[in-house]
């Protein structure tokens, strides 16, 4: 059931060079269908692979589909740090390589890149970080097991409540941030990790004042590979957000402090992290 039409022939380089950020952790099935897609559905994008020496050889194949494609590039991590270590180096290598969106996505085909105009498109309308959610009027989600619908709803109303963030689906890992968006939350002070991650830089970039748009997005499950969600990462976030909110209530929550642009770096085909 996965959404094969792109919506529109639009082009979008009125919103600058935009940057989709793959992170992978044994991903080698899914690697060459993703980044195909992503192609296809929005040709002027670049695609940066962030592989963290993924034991099933994903950042081999990542590095065959970039010496053949010059807008997909591969950052190779040392090894295992997680999703959040892995987007924060990869925003980071984006806005030293002139990149002025930068669109987190999955590897397994959950995000499904033909609706990445959507994410764009309200980028365009004037927001300054675009969430693509499960959890809004028209967004839906495929084949998910309830179990992981609960966790998904429950994390999401936890976090809402506990934080006082005005958003639906505050957990989802589909999204679109403007550079300046990225630096102003406050990016180098993340520091976590799972879902929290996202839930972080989410309710920072509502803190710091920032227009954050939810767009309905089908969000399909993986028919290829493992999920990587363990019960670490869950009571990472439970921990997390309930520390933020009892803090945040206190009064002990800091406005993000805004971080100045990093030095360009030389354009590099092949980019080691
Ligand atoms: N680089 C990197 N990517 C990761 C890590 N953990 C998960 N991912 C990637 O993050 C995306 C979402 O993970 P997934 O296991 O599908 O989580 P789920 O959708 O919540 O079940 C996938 O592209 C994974 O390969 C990690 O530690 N490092
Ligand atoms: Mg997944």
């Amino acid at each position: 059931m996965t959404d094969s039409s792109t919506e529109g022939n639009e082009t979008f380089g009125d919103l600058g060079r935009i940057l989709v950020i793959i992170p992978t952790y044994n991903e080698v099935e899914n690697i060459p269908l993703i980044t195909a897609r992503v192609r296809a559905a929005v040709p002027e994008a670049h695609i940066l692979v962030a592989d963290d020496n993924s034991p099933d050889g994903t950042g081999a194949v990542a590095d065959r589909i970039a010496a053949a494609d010059p807008n997909v590039q591969v950052l190779h991590r040392k090894g295992k740090e997680g999703l959040g270590a892995a987007y924060l180096a990869g925003f980071r290598w984006g806005i030293e390589h002139g990149f002025d969106v930068l669109v987190e996505m999955d590897a397994d085909g959950s995000h499904q890149p033909e609706q990445l105009p959507r994410l764009l498109t309200g980028l365009r309308h004037g927001a300054d970080l675009v969430l693509g959610s499960r959890w809004v009027p028209g967004g839906e989600v495929v084949n998910w097991p309830a179990s992981r619908q609960f966790i998904s709803r429950g994390g999401s109303l936890y976090s809402r409540t506990m934080l006082k963030v005005p958003i639906r689906d505050v957990t989802g890992g589909y999204r679109a941030f403007r550079k300046q968006t990225l630096l102003g939350l406050g990016m180098s002070e993340v520091a976590s990790q799972g879902y929290c991650f996202q839930v972080d830089l989410a309710w920072r970039a509502v803190r710091a004042g920032f227009t954050v748009v939810e767009v309905p997005i089908t969000f399909v499950e993986r028919e290829l590979g493992a999920s990587k969600m363990s019960r670490n990462i869950l009571v990472e976030a439970l921990v997390r957000v309930s520390a933020w909110g009892v803090n945040y209530r206190l009064g002990r929550v800091p406005a993000p402090v805004a971080e100045p642009e990093p030095a360009p770096s030389p354009e590099a085909r092949s980019a080691r992290g």
